[in-house]
């Protein structure tokens, strides 16, 4: 089934050429810092696509170890990423975590290790099949929010935020990935072990290169491809129930 009318597809979508972006400011509950300040350092707008591979980790030049700050917060804080400009391509959102290994620092770690997902967003909710591009898709200039969760074990992290754009997805390879990577150390007084492992975990870009197969095969033009993101489809692996 299809999505839209002809009219809001003209209506919605930018004209002519316009720029991409990228995350580049990080967000602690009210404060917005400076760019690059706790984000490894990005230096072009382009978006990556599946074949740009372990680029897909903490985009260009961020995956090879850019010495930056690490922002010190707590588990249950809010904290955000905001874009360089209004995101104006639909897609999925989602953040993810993955533990320092030991005898890596913060700084020289690649991102090649296991992540888990602590939050994702795919379309607003009570879709129908006539729901306009805007009540379907999160399109905006405002930083993207989330909690780190509560249960999150104390230590040092990499924070990665990923905008997964679908508009040219309709055909394999066509997805485009926007990542950017934070450096926070994450205290959590009150945690206890309770003998697991935050998971499940994915590697990249092992787990999107499997996904070209399927999940990053997306219309977002037919109103069942758009329904399923929620679920199905939506990129990665499931959020971490927190316990
Ligand atoms: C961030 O917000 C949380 C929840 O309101 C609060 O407990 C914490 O102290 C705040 N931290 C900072 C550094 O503002
Ligand atoms: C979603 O559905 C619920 C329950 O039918 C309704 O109360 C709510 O207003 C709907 N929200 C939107 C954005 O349509
Ligand atoms: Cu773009």
């Amino acid at each position: 089934m299809q999505l839209y009318t002809a009219i809001i597809f003209m209506w919605s979508l930018p004209q002519g050429a316009l720029s991409h972006y990228i995350f580049h400011q990080f967000l602690h509950n009210d404060t917005i810092f400076t760019p690059f300040k706790y984000i490894r350092p990005v230096p072009a707008e382009t978006p990556l696509h599946i074949t740009d591979k372990n680029d897909i980790r903490c985009n260009r030049a961020g995956a090879n170890g850019q010495s930056t700050n690490v922002l010190t917060i707590t588990a249950g804080d809010t904290v955000g990423f905001k874009p360089t400009f209004w995101i104006h391509h639909p897609g999925a959102y989602a953040a993810y975590l993955s533990a320092v290994p030991p005898g890596k620092t913060i700084s020289n770690y690649a991102g090649d290790g296991d992540w888990f997902k602590i939050w994702e967003f795919g379309t607003y909710p009570n879709l129908t099949a006539e729901s306009a591009y805007q009540q379907t898709w999160r399109l905006l200039a405002d930083p993207l929010t989330f909690q780190i969760p509560t249960a999150t074990p104390p230590g040092k992290y990499l924070l990665r935020f990923e905008h997964v754009a679908l508009h040219l997805a309709s055909q394999r390879g066509g997805a485009e990935f926007y990542p950017s990577c934070a450096h926070v150390e994450v205290l959590n007084a009150g945690w206890k072990s309770t003998g697991l492992s935050p998971g499940p975990t994915a590697r990249f870009p092992e787990a999107h290169e499997a996904e070209e197969h399927g999940k990053l095969v997306f219309n977002i033009w037919d109103f069942d491809d758009v329904q399923q993101l929620n679920s199905r489809k939506m990129p990665g692996p499931q959020v971490w129930d927190g316990r």
